[in-house]
């Protein structure tokens, strides 16, 4: 009886819900596919080169701080292919392949019922300024999320030379990503083939805020030039084929920098409200993203307000997935953009949204700083890469303790010899050796994991850590006893 009572009520409570809130016509009509463009016009090739700049048009944003939308209907934008070289981390220089000569390309602004009439030159075999023939000319295309086309018409891929040109309507608002679809697919977006375009509702957002910036999330699957090709007398870092298939990226960034918007944070005020456009690129790994030190008031799923969430600490983003997060930013601070997956975030996918200008770097506990230049010599250069992804999450380089020591000065109080033993096996020598034993308790008893180096991989770390000791960094003060 009583069971049969409370189905009652919880009928009647439906009841009123969808009596109550029934939804407006309106937003039905805002998804009316007879309302949309569905008959983009077909795309045209030609032979004619776009000469001049690689990016053109109003509605283009080419950082992370977004100027508002631009009001014309028509958003005319020309993104041209390039290859060159760009600095994915200090002293890291990479064979990139371009939309609007940078990485990530730039971003398109603009809303529901604006048609883009977009068009491409594939210029992968110019040597203009700037530009590098470290990779030879090839075949490009995009293909941009925000559409709804044939892709057999619109995304096919143009030959070195060739220009496309097609046009679309936006019918649905949110932040898409766009990419080269040139096979193999996986190699054009992990060499920088990508960007973003956000769709504003037709009515705009519901919400007013202070501040818009954009982050894009992707990987770069990094490995010295085989060839030992040099760019302006630093080693050159090409695309690591093997790495990539595998899923092991050497740097997981923001907005196509290592630490990118550390060094030059994102401004805001206390009590002010920040509005994120947050995509996730990959090309094949989940972004986790957070920022210390506030709450996403509201999160809008793939940058759709119809798909809201509220008081969220953190947001999944599958690869070429988004959201935009509005958050307050309550005191005065500098606030840790980070991908909470700390693998990735130790592999520079970090920024700051600050209300000083430069924040000391000792003040922010999930920097990784690392040195700013980078070994010639080979061996010591892979592992550089190889610390930054596998020991970063404990170690770092003249920034203090973390979980373990600071690694600056340690081949000025550690032989070769120990440090070589260390690295083969920490297990053993903190059984048997006091100086193991005494920097163990030093570091609350977590004794560093077996990282199961060979004797390559061991040697290589020791060039490293000899070229960090020559760069006349100063020891750190709470370093281990000298030995
Ligand atoms: C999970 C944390 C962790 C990771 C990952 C890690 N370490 Fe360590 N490491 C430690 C700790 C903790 C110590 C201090 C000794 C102890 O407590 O076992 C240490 C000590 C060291 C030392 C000795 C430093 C000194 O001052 O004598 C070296 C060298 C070192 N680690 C190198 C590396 C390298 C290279 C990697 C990456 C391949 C790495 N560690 C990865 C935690 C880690
Ligand atoms: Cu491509």
């Amino acid at each position: 009886m009583k069971l049969l009572v409370r189905a009652f009520a919880g009928c009647l409570a439906a009841f009123a819900l969808v009596a109550c809130n029934p939804t407006p016509p309106s937003a039905d009509s805002r998804y009316d596919p007879a309302k949309m463009d569905l008959k983009p016009t077909p795309a045209k090739l030609s032979m004619e080169r776009h000469k001049g700049p690689f990016a053109t048009g109003d509605s283009l944003n080419m950082t992370a701080l977004l100027k508002p939308l631009d009001p014309a209907p028509v958003k005319v934008v020309q993104l041209d292919t390039t290859h060159k070289i760009i600095e994915i981390a200090p002293g890291v220089k990479f064979s990139a392949w371009t939309f609007g000569n940078q990485v990530p390309g730039p971003a398109i602004r603009a809303r529901v019922g604006d048609k883009i009439r977009f068009s491409m030159t594939n210029r992968s075999d110019e040597t203009a300024p700037g530009l590098a023939m470290t990779a030879a000319p090839m075949m490009h295309s995009m293909d941009f999320h925000a559409a709804m086309v044939s892709p057999q018409d619109k995304y096919r891929s143009v030959a070195p030379g060739q220009t496309i040109e097609f046009e679309f309507t936006l019918n649905y608002p949110g932040i898409f990503m766009y990419h080269c679809g040139t096979p193999m697919i996986l190699e054009h977006i992990a060499s920088g083939m990508y960007g973003a375009v956000i769709v504003e509702p037709r009515d705009g957002y519901p919400t007013k805020v202070d501040r818009e910036y954009l982050v894009i999330q992707s990987e770069f699957y990094a490995k010295l030039d085989g060839d030992g090709r040099k760019v302006d007398g630093a080693p050159l870092y090409v695309l690591d084929a093997e790495r990539l298939r595998a899923a092991q990226p050497t740097h997981t960034v923001f907005n196509g920098s290592h630490n990118g918007m550390v060094k030059n944070p994102l401004p805001a005020k206390p009590g002010e409200r920040v509005r994120l456009f947050v995509l996730n690129v990959g090309p094949s790994k989940t972004s986790s993203f957070h920022v210390v030190g506030t709450i996403f008031d509201r999160v809008w799923m793939d940058g759709n307000p119809d798909n809201q969430m509220r008081g969220m600490q953190t947001v999944l983003l599958g690869s070429s997935s988004s959201a935009i997060v509005e958050m307050i930013i309550p005191e005065a601070g500098s606030y840790i953009m980070v991908d909470h997956h700390f693998a990735n975030a130790s592999q520079g996918a970090i920024g700051l949204i600050s209300t000083v200008d430069k924040p000391k770097e000792t003040e922010l506990e999930h920097h990784n700083m690392e040195a700013s230049a980078v070994p010639t010599e080979p061996g010591a250069a892979a592992a550089k890469l190889a610390f930054e992804s596998k020991c970063l999450a404990c170690h770092s380089v003249g920034q203090g303790k973390k979980l373990g020591p600071d690694i600056a000065g340690v081949t000025r109080r550690r032989t070769d010899a120990w440090l070589t033993q260390w690295l083969k096996s920490p297990d053993k020598m903190l059984l048997t050796d006091p100086d193991a034993q005494a920097m163990l308790k030093e570091h609350n008893n977590i004794p560093m994991p077996n990282q199961g180096l060979s004797d390559t991989e061991i040697a290589q770390y020791l060039a490293y850590f000899h070229w960090i000791d020559a760069q006349g960094m100063p020891a750190p003060a709470a370093s281990a006893p000298a030995k």
